[in-house]
């Protein structure tokens, strides 16, 4: 009887599947990959750059409900469940959320353990590593029947994290806008090897947040217009792997 059941379960989540298919231009390759294309994919644990904790409660809330990453980014998924009954995490678009939704009501006492989710009984935790790999929005939500209902869901924000730099390059290196330079201050210029050492604010362009660093100078002309103690602002961009300074003035 109990495989029976399960066969049941099987042929629900492939009618499921396939009617997915048919409404979407995603590559289902068939199985229960929920689309693991676009929302991103199973991530290796050897390039995790964050972890985030999610807790799930009895109020069917996700504490945060809101996590913004970057593209291309891998992060470690905590689902902790502080409540007493059992709460799930899945990752997926909107539309595949709500689809899945309508299959647990009919079938809530399906269990299923794709790459994208995960299962936590009252009081424990678990963990799914994800990389996120197209920049928009992936849904989250509880499929516990009527949870979901209930707004047990969340969002997660992958931003771009190509764009800016992208636009830099467009530009000529020297012509930066005034709004993309970094402020800083000299802490040491090096003529015989013609680095500039700053102290500085984030730099958005490299996605670098503020710190003191050792910049290569475009224009070795930039060495004899500042010294150390100077307060600037200045453009750096990523030139072969080194930080080279493109532009640089004295702060107002
Ligand atoms: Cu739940």
């Amino acid at each position: 009887m109990k495989s029976i059941n399960t066969l049941k379960l099987i042929a629900v989540c492939i009618i499921l599947t396939r009617a997915t298919a048919a409404f979407s231009s995603g590559n289902h390759t068939g199985g229960h990959a929920h689309a693991e294309e676009s929302i991103g994919n199973a991530g290796d644990a050897a390039k995790v750059s964050r972890t985030v904790t999610v807790d799930m409660s009895d109020a069917m809330r996700f504490t945060p409900s809101s996590i913004t990453v970057k593209q291309g980014e891998t992060i470690r998924l905590i689902a902790k469940n502080s409540g007493a009954i059992k709460h799930e995490m899945v990752l997926g678009s909107e539309k595949e959320l709500k689809e899945h939704n309508e299959v647990m009501k009919k079938n809530p006492e399906m269990e299923h353990a794709d790459a994208n989710m995960m299962t936590v009984a009252p009081g424990k935790t678990a963990e799914i590593i994800w990389q996120f790999t197209k920049a928009g929005k992936v849904n989250f939500a509880c499929l516990q029947p009527g949870h979901y209902d209930a707004g047990m869901k969340g969002i997660v924000t992958v931003r771009d994290g190509s764009m800016p730099s992208a636009e830099v390059k467009k530009q000529a290196p020297t012509v930066a806008e005034p709004g993309a330079m970094t402020e800083g201050e000299i802490r040491k210029v090096d003529m015989d090897n013609k680095k500039i050492t700053i102290k500085h604010g984030e730099i958005k362009n490299l996605d670098m947040p503020g710190m003191t660093m050792v910049f290569q100078v475009k224009d070795d002309a930039m060495l004899n217009r500042v010294k150390a103690g100077d307060k600037v602002r200045f453009t750096a961009e990523k030139m072969g792997g080194a930080m080279v300074v493109t532009d640089i003035q004295a702060a107002k």
